[in-house]
Parts: C-alpha cells; structure tokens; sequence
C-alpha cells in the first residue's frame, strides 16, 4: 500500500440522504480543491482559509459542468484527522452525484481510492493516536450502549495506553539499570543487587496482573453477554424472555414442550448489550420424538456457551428432582436463579432451598405480570460487572489481542524471576525485559506485526 499518494473516499454511507461527504488526504489536496471548488462570489484569486467552510460548487474541470452546491473545508496537517492535508466536500448525498464528485477527483494523477480504514491507519502510521486509539475509534461507531460508548471514549482518550506506556516506564528503568551495571560495572552509577532487580520485578507482575484482570469486564462492555434461561418445560422460561422484551416474542402456552427451538434476542440491560436465549425446557422423563430431543442439544449447546444463565424455577410448586438435575448440569457456570411466579401463593420455602443454591444470586419475579423485572436487570448487572459506569473506571483490556500481548508480557516477567531465583545472572533478567518491553509495544502498535494491523483495519469501512 502507497502512503504516498492522495486517497479519496465517500465517507458517509451510501443512498440517497441529506449529506454525503466526500473525504481526501495527501499532498494533493489543495491543488484537487483548487481544481475542482468555484467558490461563491468569485473568490478564486484568495487563497482558502484553513479550518473554515466555504460556500460554492463542484465544476467538472474538463466540461466546466456544474455537478453539486457544496461546503467545502481545507485542513492542511498536522491539525487535520491523517496530519496530511485534508479536504472534506459537503455535497448532496445522491448516487450520481457522489459517484461524479469522486470521479472527477479520481480523475487527477497520484490520486486512489482509500482501503478499509486508511483514513484511520494514515492518522496512526503519522503518530496522531496510537493502535489502541484506533480501535477505540472503531468501538465508539459500533457502540450500541452508554457504557461501551462510555470505555470507546475513555480508550480514545488514552486510558489503556497511558497503562501500557507505565508499564513499560518501570520496565525501561529497571533495565537501564541493569544494563548499566553490566556495561559499565566500573562507573559511579546506582547498580540493583539482584534481590532489588527482583522485588522490582515482582512488583511489575502484580500490576499486570491487575490490568490483565479487567479483561473479562472490558470485553463485556463492548461486546456485551449472551445470558442463556434454562428450566423445566412450564417453569415461564418464554413469558420471562417476553417480559424483558415488551412483547409477545415467544409463544407462551400451559401445554409442555411448547419452545422447540432456542430464540435469541438482544437488550440493553443497564448499560450491557444482552443477547437472552430462550430454550427448551429440560426434564427427565422419556424424551418424546427426535424433534425434542433436537431442541434439548440446542439448549445444553447454548447453556454451556453463555456467559450466564437465568435458571427458572416455578415458585408456586415444590421444588422437584427435575429442578435439581437441571441445577447440577449447569451449577460450575455464573448463574442468576429466578423464582418465577410469584404472583401465585408460593409452594416453596426459600429457607429450604437445597444449600447450594442459597449460594447463588436469586430473584423473585412474575413474567406473567411483568413484576420483579428491574431488579433480575440489576441483578444481572452485578453479576457479570464489577462497575456500574456511575463512578471513575480503570483501564479495560477489551480485546483478546490486548490480553494475548500482555499475557506474554507478563510470562517474561515470571520467566526473569524464575532465573534470578535460581542465581542465573542479571544479563538473562536483561534479555527477558526487553521482550517484555516488545510485547507490550504490540498493545499500543509500536511493534505491532503488519498481519495484524492489516486485520484491524480492514474491519474499518472505506471511508474511515
Ligand atoms: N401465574 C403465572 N403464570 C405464569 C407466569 N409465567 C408463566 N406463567 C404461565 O406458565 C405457563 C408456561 O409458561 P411458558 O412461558 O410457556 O413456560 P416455558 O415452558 O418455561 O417457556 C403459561 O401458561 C404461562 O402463562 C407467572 O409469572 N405467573
Ligand atoms: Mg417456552
């Protein structure tokens, strides 16, 4: 790919709209504008005003046809998105219109259409935000709640990277130290006896170990949960997916083994993008026909693969065998149970439930009548996060990528400790640090592999 020539993208979606904008950076910009722009008064002997939108048209330089009424703004680099010279064309967002608009650009020599993301990549190849930013940028356009909006901001504000750049402060110091008493044992300098090196080291896998452990929640926040409700056939599995939704989604119904197949649909609960799957109720007696027997697969499958389960029980009958094989089965995942159908006189006593399941968050509600709702939302909540969103967060980890790096990171730390445990010299400690320091460089792509960059802004659309 040429970082040198001048790229062009429509950068609004496609179809008929009010606006569509069509973007360019490089060293042709300005010559493109000038080219291409007539502005309003005949204002073509001042130069354009930086930073400012003017008024005019887009005329077709070979036919002196008038293709569009535009705003058009100049913004030469650094201060521009790519720090290279950047104009961005306000036309109408029409098929033929845009389509000409680019083509007349596309026209002009060392001019191309930008890739996937370019935009983005230019304004990290330039050192305008690092790789972290960048996927920062991209969680806050696919954010579809307030609090992956929320970490999308915080990201791009440098909340993950700024950890990463500590990180690798105490890791270049301790180095210069122990490289300088390696290389210079003579000099006056401040050398770390090997018990300093290590209590250093100790203490940079603790706080690794601290922003390693804020993956699972970081990854929650932006990609949200799948929550899987599972119970006896009857217990109001499917009213409770209708009741979190507002509708009439699933069929509700006394007779058993209504719901064959799983239903998945997705809530915003608090602030989490959740995907609820509504299952086939499980028992134990003679499974019917292979249609059934189809659906109980499906609902193991997705039970076993949820992030949580909703466990329903029928609050107005005894608690039965079938209820306890199902809770067994599924016990070792995170789990909210509900008691559903409280509205009715209770046929359980709460204080009698079997010991392990008193360990467990538990939830009163009636699907039938909507009641208890909220709370099993909050309850959810908490279940899955630490934070709320309502006070400071840390920095999230919240993609495998950052944890992968960090992880490897964190294994060289443990593999410089193992050697000076066992009385190797500091120079092996030397030679894990600055892979440490590489593995860390790849969270924020400074020593990221062209592989994975190329994988991450080829997610981006064309335009971005
Ligand atoms: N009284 C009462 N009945 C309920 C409640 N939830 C579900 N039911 C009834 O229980 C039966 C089974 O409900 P359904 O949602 O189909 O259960 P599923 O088989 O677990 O999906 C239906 O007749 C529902 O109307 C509730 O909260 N209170
Ligand atoms: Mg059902």
């Amino acid at each position: 790919m040429d970082t040198h020539d001048t790229i062009v993208a429509v950068a609004t979606p496609v179809g008929v709209g009010g606006i569509g904008i069509i973007k360019i950076s490089g060293s042709l910009c300005r010559a493109i504008a000038e080219n291409i722009f007539c502005r309003k008064g005949n204002a073509a002997s001042q130069a354009l005003r930086p930073h400012h939108l003017h008024f005019g048209w887009i005329v077709d330089p070979a036919t002196r046809e008038t293709i569009d009424e535009v705003l058009l703004a100049y913004m030469p680099g650094p201060a521009s998105y790519t720090r290279e010279d950047v104009v961005e064309i306000q036309c109408h967002s029409g098929y033929y219109v845009l389509e000409r608009i680019l083509g007349t650009v596309l026209s002009r020599k060392g001019v191309r259409l930008a890739e996937p993301g370019e935009f983005t990549r230019r304004a990290y190849i330039n050192g305008r935000i690092n790789l972290t930013q960048v996927e920062a940028i991209f969680d806050l356009v696919n954010a579809r709640t307030g609090l992956a909006l929320r970490q999308a901001n915080d990201q791009l504000g440098g909340a993950l990277s700024k950890a990463i750049f500590a990180l690798k402060e105490t890791a270049v110091e301790l180095l210069t130290h122990i490289e300088s008493g390696i290389d210079f044992p003579e000099e006056d300098m401040e050398v770390l006896s090997s018990a300093d090196v290590l209590t250093r080291l100790r203490g940079l896998h603790v706080e690794m170990d601290q922003l390693l452990s804020t993956y699972e929640e970081g990854r929650i926040f932006r990609e949200g949960i799948k929550a899987t409700i599972i119970g006896r056939p009857n217990v109001g599995k499917s009213s409770l997916l209708n009741a979190l939704l507002e509708e009439e989604r699933a069929i509700v119904s006394h007779v058993p083994g209504t719901t064959r197949d799983t239903i998945e649909e997705d809530i915003n609960v608090c602030g989490i993008p959740v995907t609820f799957v509504d299952t086939a109720g499980l028992h134990n007696r003679a499974v019917v026909d292979s249609i059934e027997e189809k659906g109980f697969q499906r609902t193991r499958a997705k039970a076993s693969t949820a992030d949580l389960v909703l466990f329903v029980v029928d609050k107005s009958t005894a608690f039965t065998d079938g209820d306890v094989v199902i809770f067994q089965e599924f016990r070792e995942k995170k789990m909210v149970i509900v008691l559903n159908k409280s509205d009715l006189p209770s046929g359980l006593n709460e204080e009698r439930l079997p010991r392990e399941f008193q360990d467990h968050r538990r939830v009163s509600i009636s699907a039938k009548y909507h009641q208890g709702i909220d709370e099993l939302k909050e309850t959810i909540q908490t279940a899955v996060l630490r934070h709320d969103g309502s006070s400071s967060m840390p920095a999230f980890l919240n993609r495998l990528r950052h944890k992968v790096s960090l992880e490897k990171a964190r294994a060289g730390i443990s593999q410089a400790i193992r050697s000076l445990e066992n009385g190797a010299s500091v120079e092996f400690a030397a030679f894990d640090l600055r892979c440490v320091l590489d593995n860390l460089g790849e969270v924020v792509g400074e020593t990221t592999t062209d592989d994975i960059l190329d994988n991450i802004f080829s997610s981006f659309c064309i335009g971005k």
